[in-house]
């Protein structure tokens, strides 16, 4: 993430007081939670809003004619006009609720997907998670696509120029990690989006990983669709978001049906709620939008350009004392990285050395992290991954280099 110097910075002794899940022991050692990549820990602030509304205001949404169905509409609805607002979206009828990054990303290969034919293209890039290819294989296999893959360098940064050879007469959508969740590389995102939609190409973001860190303006970014999760951004599990242009959402047929997406239904036939409902069937995670909102609110409170400065930090603390460690490489050493770094140490299986960091109270991920393509082309079976957030310390750091300092000993 680029550094921006202006931005006041982070009291993170204040800020962890909101984490109170970070002060304990594990395994007879401070924890050091080191494993915000996968899922990030949620401030007080998230939890009693959460709280709040089921102690007071919980029902059914859109539906009720009684007071508490009402307020329950009313909070939803308010969640709605925050992540707008947020990722400065132009109406909510863009913003859509989904269970998370890969729900969002699902529905856009379901309903997007039935626009497509066999021999379209639909170009992603060789370090997407899993649940930006899996979508997009079966959705070749439905209808007769063909997944295009550009090719990632040994820095794991995308290669450009065979990026935009691949963008042909035939691509049909572009989806691509703005942050890929195993290297760490931000990718130049409004450049891959300018080259698509000078050629007519809508882009797919995957912004699970990117969300977190930085200010994200789906307007500047001028993306068609943009996917992230709540529980990386101090939000609830079970709730996401699929950001979507009106003007594409508007021709898309629905994904899930049942309740909440209709306007009428007969046996005659069935005629559609408009948006965002239309994409939303059955009762939606309420409770979730809400936390998801105040975790929205938490960020916006710390300031995003603090949180990025902070973080900027740390990545470039720990990459230098990692890199004092005999035998260590890292994984993912692009120019521009998000807060995470992917390690390999020589003679020790990855899950090893997550067992004996644990052993020292320091969680970090172990494995292909859902991304096996990117381990297949560096020919590894996985790797140790340490992902930092805004509350993360370098005393943290100093923790996992003295846990992996123990491993080395024990491996000696
Ligand atoms: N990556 C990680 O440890 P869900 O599970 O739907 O909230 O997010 C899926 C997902 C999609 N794209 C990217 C870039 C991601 O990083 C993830 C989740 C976690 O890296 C868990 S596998």
């Amino acid at each position: 993430m680029s550094l921006v110097t202006a931005s006041p910075p982070l009291d993170v002794e204040a800020v962890r007081g909101d984490f109170p899940i970070l002060a304990q022991q594990v395994n007879g050692h401070p924890l050091a939670y080191l494993d915000n990549a996968a899922s990030s820990q949620r401030p007080l602030q998230v939890l009693e809003a959460m709280q709040n509304y089921y102690t007071h205001d919980h029902a059914n949404v859109h539906r009720g004619v009684h007071s508490l169905s009402h307020r329950a509409t009313d909070h939803y609805e308010a969640a709605r006009e925050t992540v707008r607002a947020f990722v400065n979206a132009a109406s909510v009828r863009e913003i859509i609720f989904t269970r998370g990054t890969t729900e969002a990303i699902n529905l856009v290969a379901f309903s997007f997907g039935q626009r497509l034919q066999a021999g379209d293209e639909i170009l992603i890039t060789a370090m997407e998670h899993h649940s930006n290819i899996v979508p997009w294989q079966l959705l070749c296999e439905r209808s007769g696509a063909v997944l295009r893959v550009a090719p990632i360098n040994d820095a794991g940064e995308l290669v450009l120029a065979e990026f935009m050879a691949l963008l042909g007469p035939r691509t049909k959508l572009v989806a691509v990690t703005h942050v890929s969740n195993a290297l760490g590389t931000v990718n130049p995102v409004k450049v891959l989006i300018a080259a698509a939609r000078s050629r007519g190409i809508p882009v797919l973001l995957d912004g699970a990983q990117a969300i977190p860190h930085q200010a994200v303006d789906v307007r500047d970014l001028d993306c068609d669709f943009y996917a992230f999760s709540g529980h990386k951004m101090c939000g609830p599990t079970g709730i996401g978001v699929l950001y979507g242009r009106e003007a594409m959402l508007q021709d898309l047929p629905p994904f899930q049906s049942g309740g909440d997406m209709i306007l009428t239904v007969s046996f005659k036939g069935t005629t559609y709620n408009e948006l965002p409902y239309r994409f939303e069937a059955g009762t939606p995670h309420i409770a979730g939008a809400i936390g998801l909102a105040a975790a929205m609110n938490y960020l916006t409170r710390l300031g995003l350009p603090s949180i990025a400065a902070w973080e900027a930090g740390l990545l470039s603390y720990a990459t230098g004392l990692l890199l004092q460690l005999p035998g260590l490489s890292i994984v993912g050493t692009a120019r521009d990285k998000a807060s995470l770094v992917s390690f390999n140490i020589a003679g020790i299986h990855p899950h090893d050395l997550g067992t004996i960091l644990d052993q020292r109270g320091v969680a970090i991920r172990a494995g292909h992290h859902c991304a096996m393509p990117v381990m297949e082309r560096f020919g590894l079976a996985g790797t140790a991954r340490a992902s930092f957030a805004f509350y993360n310390t370098r005393g943290e750091i100093d923790q996992l280099l003295d846990a992996l300092r123990l491993a080395q000993r024990m491996f000696a």
